[in-house]
This record gives structure tokens, sequence and C-alpha cells, in this order.
């Protein structure tokens, strides 16, 4: 029998390590006196909003600078503080993390945070998505499968950085997940059929210059078909414009490539609700920049009660962002990225926040990821049920999927594609 005091935190240690896109992140290791341990691999975004904690890179000659050897240093320092507290009172331990956020550096924060939770749920040897949820029902999220790279995602022409295709149809989780790669199979033979190479994006989706972005639409749809699926009936689309990168503030302008368009919000927002009509669109993610806060009311006003507008950017996971967006009528979902914010207990509060308001979540791995399957657990524990973790391939993506198919295994929860959004489909 362990007593509760042996929760107390005796070492954190860590190391560099390598991410998806062969580059340095941290991982951070909490051990209790229990002999209990954490651990947890930071992610890396690519596309990352102005609005996010800095992360800590050394800056010297060793990885174009992008090294992680001083946060490892840091682990030292802070574990000063941290050593003695019990792994169990993460509202105490994110408190010490908060207030040092900027000098420790949001991967140092994050590393720290997510292993202490980890670490606790092993000392109660419970599941993570138990410790961190508890026992009221739960359901499998819905996951948004990133089948089309475009963006900094990619070096192809494409603007929008990712197409996505939601399988809501499906009854289970494992079904959607058979879904996923059924129709990823099928686009993959499109592509070789037109003597298109198929290499893959940061986030394992197919990354071909097209045309236009609506080619990338029109496949993903001929996809779903040959793989003998309905389009806005089994299946459905969303996309992540990621539109702070091809916003040119000076200039108030959107740059949409490969088609050399140079257009307003509004103009913008019509081509989205064209596409809405014709592509079976239900989730659309940063659609404009996360400056042009009047664009994102337009945005709302036109298109909120037809599809889900997820804020990323824009709020970065952060409730003070978050609070403003639901009192200008901003977004009505909200993008989950623990390492945008630098700690659990604010990414909890973020989501407590956006739940309250009826505001969607949406949990999200990052471009640059690693083998942690934490924000698997965060889906299903906070009911999030939408969770956007790249392609059905690629380790470091299907990790995260198969961790839902082994909470799937465990708690026979229902998927909750057969609820969301059953309302406005139908
Ligand atoms: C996004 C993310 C993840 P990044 O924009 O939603 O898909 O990309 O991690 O590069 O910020
Ligand atoms: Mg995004």
């Amino acid at each position: 029998m362990k007593r509760l005091n042996e929760s107390i935190i005796v070492e954190i240690k860590g190391r560099e390590i390598l991410d998806s896109r062969g580059e340095p992140t941290l991982e951070v290791e909490v051990i209790l006196e229990s002999g209990d341990r954490g651990i947890c691999q930071v992610p890396a975004g690519k596309s990352k909003g102005g609005k996010e904690v800095k992360e800590l890179r050394d800056q010297d000659e060793r990885y174009d600078g992008k090294g992680v050897k001083k946060a490892v240093q840091l682990l030292a320092e802070i574990k000063k503080r941290l050593c003695g507290l019990s792994a169990t009172d993460q509202k105490a331990i994110d408190g010490i993390l908060k207030s040092e956020k900027e000098r420790l550096g949001g991967n140092t924060t994050t590393g720290i945070s997510l292993a202490c939770a980890k670490a606790a749920a092993n000392f109660y040897s419970l599941p993570l998505y138990l410790y961190l949820g508890g026992k009221t029902e739960k359901f499998l999220p819905v996951p948004l499968f990133n089948l089309i790279n475009g963006g900094l995602h990619a070096p192809n022409n494409l603007s929008i950085q990712e197409f996505l295709i939601l399988p809501l149809g499906a009854q289970t989780f494992s079904d959607a997940l058979r879904f996923g790669a059924d129709v990823y199979r099928e686009l993959k033979k499109i592509l070789k059929k037109r003597g298109i190479l198929t290499g893959v994006g940061d986030e394992g989706g197919f990354c071909p210059n097209l045309e236009s972005n609506e080619e990338a639409l029109k496949l993903l749809k001929a996809a779903i078909e040959d793989a003998d699926y309905e389009p806005g009936v089994d299946i459905f689309l969303g996309l992540d414009c990621a539109a702070s990168n091809f916003y040119k503030k000076e200039e108030n302008r959107y740059y949409l490539q490969p088609e050399g368009k140079k257009v307003t919000s509004e103009e913008l927002i019509k081509i989205y609700e064209d596409w809405i009509k014709r592509y079976s669109i239900i989730s659309i993610e940063d659609g404009l920049a996360e400056e042009d806060w009047s664009g994102w009311e337009k945005l709302t006003k036109t298109l909120g009660d037809k599809v889900q507008l997820v804020g990323d950017d824009i709020f970065a996971t952060n409730i003070s962002f978050l609070k403003k967006g639901i009192e200008k009528g901003v977004a009505n979902a909200v993008l989950i990225k623990p390492n945008q914010v630098g700690t659990l207990t604010e990414t909890l509060e973020c989501i407590g926040l956006a739940q309250r308001s009826h505001y969607q979540t949406v949990i999200s791995h990052r471009s640059g990821e690693t083998e942690d399957t934490f924000i698997s657990h965060l889906a299903f524990a906070t009911n999030s049920f939408q969770i956007k973790a790249g392609a059905p391939s690629r380790g470091e993506r299907i990790c995260k999927y198969n961790e839902l198919l082994r909470i799937e295994e465990q708690t026979k929860a229902d998927y909750a594609g057969n609820f969301l959004w059953k309302r406005k489909v139908s």
C-alpha cells in the first residue's frame, strides 16, 4: 500500500530528444518518493500564434540554434522549488511554473506540468484519462484527419495549411479510424494515377502542388467516394486555413496561392461560404488572421450557424483571449494545445471556460510531434468530442489514435460522432 506522502516529487530531470521533424525537443521525467514516474515529450509548432508562450531554445551553433540544453539545465534549478510538493497538487506546481514561464520557456513548463500529471496518475495506478477526468460518462472524440498538407507544413504551393476529413457517420471510434485510413489510401491511389508524387508534409498528409486550393477539396471528395463513403453523410470536410500565414497586415489583404488572388476578409468569407455549400465542409479553423478581430466577427456572424469556426492562433489556448472572443461573438470553438499556454492547469481552465460558454473544444497535436500520447487522454477526459492529430499515418500521429483505440477497448465508451452536429447536419 502506498501512503499519500509518497506522492511527493523527489527528482525532475530531462534530456534533449528529437521530434518528428528531426529537430531537438525536451523530454522531462518526474520521479516520486513512491518510485512512480511520469515522462512528457514536448511537441513544437511551426505555424505558431503570436500570443503563444515562447519556447526556450539555445540559439547557439548546435541544431541551427534550436537545441534545448539550456532548458535541460534549468530543470536542475527549478526542481529545487518543486521537489517536496505532491505531484497530485497540480495547481500548486503550475502556480510556480506560471510565475517563471517567461524565464523557463513554455516548452520547459509544459514538460514539467504534464509529466507531473502522468506521475500522479501512475501513483494512483490509474489510466491518465481517469486521473484527469474522473468517472463521469465520457465519449470518444471525432478524429480530424489531415489528409492534404499545405501552408508552412509542406513544400507545395497551397496557402491553406490543412485539408481535413471528419468521419462523423462512423458508429465507433475504431470505425472512424478505419474510415480515415480508407480515404487516405484511396487518395494516394488517385494521386498516383495522376502522376503526382505521394510524399507527405509535416503532419503526414500528402502535399501535392495543385492548380488551386479548391482542387484539394475536389480530391478529398473523390477519395471519399472511391472509398465507398458518402460525403456529407459518412464523412465531412474541414479546413485549418492558418490564415495568419497568408495575411498581409499592411494591406489588410489575404494572398491566396496558387490562385494568385489578393482578397479582403469579406471576399474570403464568400469563398468559404461557396465551398461550404459544395463540399460538405463542417469545420473551419483560423479562417482569418489572428489580428483580424473585426473580420472574425463578420466571419462568425455569416457562417457561425452553419459550421464550426475554430479559433487557434486567435485564442492560443489562453483564457483571456478566449474571454475576449466570447464577448465579441468570435468563433464557436477553440483549438486546445497545452504547449501554447504552458501548463495543464491553464489548459484545463481554457477548456472549462469554452465548455461553459458552449464553445466546442478540439484537442490538438503540433506539427512537430513525438510519441507522447497525453492529448489522447486529455481529449477523452475532458469530453472534448474532437481530436486533431494529423493523418492516419506516421508513428507520431497514429500513436495518438492508437491510444484512443486502447481507451475505447478499456472503457467501451460511445463515439462522439453519434451526436455531435446531429442537429445541424440533418
Ligand atoms: C495548427 C497546428 C497543428 P502548428 O495550426 O493547428 O496542426 O500547427 O503545430 O505548426 O502550430
Ligand atoms: Mg491551426
